[in-house]
């Protein structure tokens, strides 16, 4: 069916886009943005919340702007496809409303519960079943800062857009393994860790895995919408970093992956969970893919850092265009200062130059009040949390890589792109930056038959669509001590 078209939603921390997606089993993927909203967390009543009710406000201008150009073209909406961050949710009553704005895992309600939930289940227990990474945030804690949850259900992000529009209730299965109340091996709740901290068993919906259809359209959102009746919300990889490596466009297995935006993950892909104590105290995460495979990596300090700076600079009145700020950076010689680019005190949003600083400080060295000194050792800080985060992959998984996938916005950062070669003394290859869009367009395409295969054949698909880049090592010392 060559008229048929897939719209993809996909919202992450700092922006959301709806977009149509077309696929050919000769040319891969192409996507048109069809509409682009910001995002960000907001404050409400002293938390840090997300403003949903906007979100999906800006989700149904969207998919009446793709129906329409569909329409215009000829062309048929199979189906839409659902994916954001991961860990958060909202709480849904019996009559179906969402009872509260969903908090940010940027809130810092949790830190005060993760204490009462090692002490019913230790953090060996919990990681020996789920393999998730310890992470203050994890949906268990903060649905254990609860104060109530009688009568309602806990919908992760995407799920959440799911039932609005479909009036179904499902928890998709690469996102419910970052709640910390998924068995990792199984593929299953770990009801015992339910009951244990005395949540309902039913506190999620049902799973649902990428590939199955979560339901058609609701009367009043195909009306409101225009979108066909015969439309259906397909589950993808929705949790954002599932289908962003999906979409890594990489040959065979021994690659390592960095889906690099707002968080930086890095890792490798493996078929069975790692459930070492060795793994567990390098706090590696065993979240599912698609196709049943395991998300082996971390949670590494992002773009964030970057962002946070901008917008403190911008509210300073030194804002900068980020060509020009990375342009400088790079132009600073190798070596610099560098931060625990993980360190938690980066999470929550604040004055991050001067947090950058401080942190410098706390090393016994010094950072330059200067934008591009900042931005300098943010990239330094990351390209070398990548380097020792794939080095702990290989250790613990005992894979050996020969080339690192950058993915996602990161791709595009030339600079992050070259430093994380000379510091890992592998091949990048960068691109794409839709990765994300381009996995759930591609589990969608695939629910609906126009393409086939496995992971390998989604990636080559990927790989015939996109202008990669390559970066090789370079010996940034070396070729420096002639120069400045
Ligand atoms: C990336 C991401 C990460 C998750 C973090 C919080 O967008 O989904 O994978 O750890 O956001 O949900």
């Amino acid at each position: 069916d060559i008229n048929a078209v897939f719209a993809a939603i996909d919202i992450g921390a700092s922006s959301g886009r709806v977009m149509l997606g077309r696929v050919s089993p000769s040319t891969g993927v192409s996507l048109e943005t069809i509409h682009r909203f910001p995002n960000g967390v907001v404050e409400l009543d002293g938390g840090l919340h997300w403003d949903f009710d906007a979100l999906f406000a800006e989700v149904l201008k969207g998919l009446t702007a793709a129906a329409s150009v569909a329409a215009t073209n000829g062309e048929r909406i199979v189906s839409v496809g659902i994916d954001t961050w991961a860990v958060d949710y909202g709480l849904v009553n019996k009559a179906g409303e969402l009872t509260a704005q969903p908090y940010s895992y940027r809130d810092e309600r949790s830190r005060a519960t993760v204490g009462r939930v090692h002490a019913v289940i230790s953090p060996e227990k919990l990681y020996a079943t789920t393999g998730l990474q310890y992470l203050q945030f994890n949906t268990l804690y903060q649905l254990a800062a609860e104060p109530n949850l009688d009568g309602v259900q806990a919908l992760l992000i995407p799920d959440l857009i799911a039932f609005l529009l479909t009036g179904e209730r499902r928890t998709e299965a690469t996102n419910a393994s970052t709640t910390g109340l998924f068995d990792a091996v199984k593929g299953e709740w770990a009801t015992g860790f339910l009951d244990a901290l005395g949540l309902p068993r039913s506190i999620f919906p049902p799973l649902i895995q990428p590939g199955e259809t979560v339901g058609t359209l609701l009367p009043a959102i195909l009306k409101q919408t225009g979108l066909p009746a015969d439309a259906t919300v397909v589950a993808v990889g929705s949790h954002d970093t599932a289908s962003a490596v999906a979409a890594v466009p990489a040959d065979g297995d021994d690659f390592a992956y960095i889906s690099s935006g707002t968080w930086s993950l890095v890792g490798v892909e493996l078929d069975a969970a790692v459930l070492t104590e060795a793994s567990r105290s390098a706090n590696f995460t065993n979240e599912r893919g698609v196709d049943g495979t395991i998300r082996y990596l971390r949670n590494v300090g992002g773009l964030w850092l970057l962002s946070e700076c901008q917008r403190y600079w911008a509210a300073q009145g030194l804002s900068q265009s980020l060509p020009a700020l990375l342009e400088a950076a790079a132009a600073l010689p190798a070596g610099g200062p560098q931060i625990n680019a993980d360190d938690p005190a980066f999470t929550a949003p604040d004055n991050m130059p001067d947090r950058i600083r401080a942190a410098v400080r706390n090393t016994g060295a010094l950072l330059p009040d200067r934008p591009a000194a900042v931005v300098r050792c943010i990239m330094d800080s990351l390209a070398a949390g990548y380097a020792r985060t794939l080095a702990d992959a290989e250790r613990l998984t005992g894979r050996s890589t020969s080339v690192v996938h950058i993915v996602g916005g990161g791709s595009q950062n030339r600079l992050l792109c070259q430093l994380t070669a000379d510091a890992t003394g592998k091949s990048v290859i960068a691109g794409p930056v839709e990765a994300t869009a381009q996995g759930n367009v591609l589990a969608q395409a695939r629910a609906a038959g126009v393409v086939a295969g496995g992971l390998s054949e989604l990636r080559a698909l990927v790989a015939a669509g996109t202008q990669l880049v390559r970066y090789e090592f370079r010996d940034a010392f070396a070729s420096q001590s002639g120069g400045s």
